[in-house]
């Protein structure tokens, strides 16, 4: 089993139900595990402004797939809840966006597969929740929580328990 750790996001639709269902989707707990998840946040939309706020969250997995497989099985959740690629803007609004952030310490540049994430540490919406789960962590040289902690973090809430949401 390899570590990973996985970003997710949406803002269209019953966002932090979606997201609990992604969780669920993509964790079968068999090739892929939660070992830990962040609060969900309210964060104020990047890149793409006009829009509404999303939800994000992050989670810790060990798994037992390829970076690739690992890819593919979050692409399949992203469609299964909606997601429509074939219709949608760069940045724009999206049900589920998954992300893989780091898959142990590798380095991949395969275009549909870039890892470490290259847009991680232009995020905040990525780096506040990834600081609550894997702060000590070490992605391309940085610390997660020094990153999170220089980031402005303007607008981002940490959201309370959903009353029947799913836990960590
Ligand atoms: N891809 C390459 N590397 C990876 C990786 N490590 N993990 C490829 C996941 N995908 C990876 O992704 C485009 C392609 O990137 C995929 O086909 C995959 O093969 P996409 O999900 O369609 O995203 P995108 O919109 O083209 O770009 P990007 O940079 O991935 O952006 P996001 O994060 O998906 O942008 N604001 C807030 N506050 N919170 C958000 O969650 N999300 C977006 C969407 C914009 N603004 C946001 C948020
Ligand atoms: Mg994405």
């Amino acid at each position: 089993m390899t570590p990973a750790l996985v970003a997710l996001g949406g803002n269209v639709g019953d966002s932090r139900a979606l997201l609990d269902r992604a969780v669920a989707l993509l964790c079968d707990g068999r090739e892929v595990r939660l070992t830990a998840r962040s609060s969900d946040y309210r964060t104020p939309p990047w890149g793409v402004t006009e829009q509404p706020p999303f939800i994000n969250l992050c989670i810790a997995v060990e798994t037992s797939l390829t970076p690739a497989a690992l890819l593919a099985r979050a692409q399949a959740v992203e469609r299964a809840l909606g997601r429509d690629r074939a219709h949608e803007q760069r940045w724009g609004p999206r049900s589920v966006d998954i992300d893989i952030i780091a898959f142990d310490d590798l380095t991949l540049d395969q275009g549909d597969l870039i890892l470490p994430h290259p847009r991680l540490f232009e995020r905040a919406f990525v780096l506040v929740p990834l600081a609550e789960i894997a702060g000590s962590r070490v992605i391309a040289g940085c610390r997660i929580e020094d990153a999170a902690a220089a980031t402005d973090r303007a607008g981002i809430e940490r959201l309370p328990p959903r009353p029947g949401g799913a836990g960590p």
